[in-house]
């Protein structure tokens, strides 16, 4: 960072340049908003952490009606099938032809957020990588400040009219709440994936879901070289200690591969262990400090939702910001925590359903045989009913 250390007020300061920080950056950039994005990691590690890769219709059109959607446009793949696989057989849902009738894009999301960053850098849009937020302070005031330090341990502050907390689970303004001024909801769903970006191309045109005793395995394409897949495994699993050999064998087990085909292999290039939670925070402001994206919320990855409320919260945030800075206007702001959350509960309702969906318990007691039961009614369903695929579709792919 240069500019940005020597001048350091900005009247809104973004932390963190993922998806939610970037592309409020973008909007705030182009209204002619004063902004600036702090950035704990460098350059090349935020444009090469592999993530996400299912971006809703919607927000494809919000990318599009703000002019960041050339790179998914020219690369993003539509993707509009999914497939069950379960102890009763397989059966696909085409979600293009149900509920609202719309798709998928699959774009990496270090793809998304490189298209971000590079736009926001070509309008002029000023960030700090290698600048972690340590507090934010005085948030109930109308000058609330960010304290920092770049990467080598040198300290420094942000004067700010208000501050975007876009940083995260773990980030900085989450931290800086203090005690009682916001309510945390949060749900452990006690499930456990061993998440896996594979050098190996898509084994099926199809997201796929096995519902498997041994416990749920998913393959999700991202590229024609590059495969994401989860296999549910124990609570404390350490990501590295199933050989390449046994993930395979388990992966190819629950997804029948002895019936449907065996999956294509290839090296496992990264591993995450992924406890499923969720949770909200509730309202998403204090004074002038406005949280978004995971740092509002973080909804489980079972039903691909995390980067794409990101997006929207940012676009509602920044229609906020500009209005209350360029028109002294602050309707929509003080509307930015109620129209956020109503998003936010919807999809973690879907999220919550498709965990039910998808995992069952794992003991032979009456409970556990009760709810395991009640997952298969559900799937039956799900294959039989065209207003449950309707209900399904609408919320699979909408946001
Ligand atoms: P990000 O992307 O985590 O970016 C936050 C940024 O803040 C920085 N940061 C700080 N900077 C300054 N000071 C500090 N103190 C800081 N602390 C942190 C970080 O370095 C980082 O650059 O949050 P954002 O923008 O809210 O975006 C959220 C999405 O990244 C996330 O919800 C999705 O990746 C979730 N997710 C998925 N979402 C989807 O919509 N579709 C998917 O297909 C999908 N697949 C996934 C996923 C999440 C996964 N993980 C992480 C469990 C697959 C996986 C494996």
């Amino acid at each position: 960072m240069t500019e940005s250390q020597t001048r350091s007020t900005a009247d809104v300061v973004i932390l963190g340049a993922g998806p939610a920080g970037l592309v409020l950056g973008n909007l705030l950039q182009d209204s002619g908003v004063d902004c600036v994005v702090l950035e704990r990691a460098e350059r090349a590690h935020v444009q090469t952490r592999a993530r996400a890769g299912f971006l809703a219709a919607n927000t494809v059109r919000i990318l599009e009606r703000h002019g960041l959607a050339e790179g998914l446009r020219r690369r993003g793949q539509a993707h509009s099938t999914c497939e069950f696989r379960t102890a009763d057989g397989r059966f696909r849902l085409d979600y293009s032809g149900l509920g609202h009738g719309e798709r998928h894009t699959v774009y990496p999301q270090q793809e998304l957020v490189t298209d971000l960053l590079t736009r926001f850098l070509a309008v002029g849009g000023r960030i700090g990588f290698g600048v972690e937020a340590v507090a934010v302070l005085d948030a109930d005031t109308d000058r609330p400040s960010v304290t920092v330090r770049d990467a080598d341990g040198r300290p420094g502050t942000w004067r700010a009219r208000y501050v975007a907390g876009c940083d995260g689970r773990h980030g900085a303004a989450r931290r800086s709440l203090p005690a009682g001024s916001v309510r945390r909801h949060h749900c452990d769903h006690g499930v456990t994936w061993l998440g896996l970006l594979a050098e190996a191309p898509p084994s099926l045109d199809a997201v796929g879901y096995a519902v498997h005793e041994r416990g749920f395995a998913g393959h999700m394409a991202r590229t024609s070289e590059i495969t994401r897949y989860y296999v549910q495994c124990e609570r404390g699993t350490a990501a590295g200690s199933w050989s390449e050999e046994r993930i395979w064998d388990e992966l190819d087990l629950r997804m029948r591969g002895a019936e449907y085909g065996p999956l294509h292999r290839g090296r496992v290039v990264q591993r995450t262990v992924v406890d499923l939670d969720s949770d909200v925070l509730e309202p998403l402001r204090h004074g002038s400090l406005f949280l978004a994206g995971d740092a509002a919320g973080l909804v489980s990855p079972s039903a691909a939702k995390g980067a794409n409320l990101a997006v929207l919260a940012a676009e509602i945030l920044a229609e906020g910001l500009t209005d209350a800075l360029l028109r002294d206007n602050s309707a929509a702001l003080d509307a930015y925590s109620a129209r956020c959350l109503a998003y936010i509960w919807r999809a973690q309702e879907f999220s919550h359903w498709m965990i039910r969906l998808l995992h069952g318990p794992t003991g032979s007691d009456e409970t556990s045989l009760f709810h395991n039961s009640l997952r298969h009614s559900r799937i039956t369903s799900l294959r039989t009913s065209r207003s449950h695929q309707d209900w399904f579709a609408e919320h699979y792919v909408g946001v």
